[in-house]
């Protein structure tokens, strides 16, 4: 079965990114915009709770149901949720999202669906950058933007 999810970002940054899924083993792919962001690359997970009544804070750490150390989305020791930095080009632009992820899926054990979308002040270091959090969180800081993953329509 073919599924579609959106995440709509509301704020100084925002956009709107989908997730496409062919069927049930197919890689997501993810699309969309976001506008606001710095120039530079910036962290983009899956965190694990879709609850946003303090913020994004309130989703919680990324989405790891493997219990592993974060990495980068082609390693093979991540957490489900890592999906690695998008890239603004000028400050204030609009930053376009093309990534395809066979670890997140719209289904199953690995469902995204009622998580959250975080995008984050500085880059994921992808787990190797040498500091105290790159095993946890990539060092990405503060949550500049975040909105819950939900079904749409196909
Ligand atoms: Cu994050
Ligand atoms: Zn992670």
């Amino acid at each position: 079965m073919p599924a579609k999810a959106v995440c709509v970002l509301n704020g100084d940054v925002s956009g709107t990114v989908f997730f496409d899924q062919k069927d049930d083993k197919a890689p997501v792919v993810v699309t969309g915009e976001v506008k606001g962001l710095s120039k530079g690359k910036h962290g983009f997970h899956i965190h694990e709770f879709g609850d946003n009544t303090n913020g994004c804070t309130s989703a919680g750490p990324h989405f790891n149901p493997q219990k592993q150390d974060h990495g980068a989305p082609d390693a093979a020791i991540r957490h489900v949720g890592d999906l690695g930095n998008i890239e603004a080009g000028s400050d204030g632009g609009v930053t376009k999202v093309c990534i395809q992820d066979s670890q997140i899926s719209l289904c199953g054990p690995n469902s995204i669906i009622g998580r959250t979308l975080v995008v984050h002040a500085d880059p994921d270091d992808l787990g190797i950058g040498g500091h105290e959090l790159s095993k946890t969180t990539g060092n990405a800081g503060a949550r500049v933007a975040c909105g819950v993953i939900g079904l749409a329509k196909i």
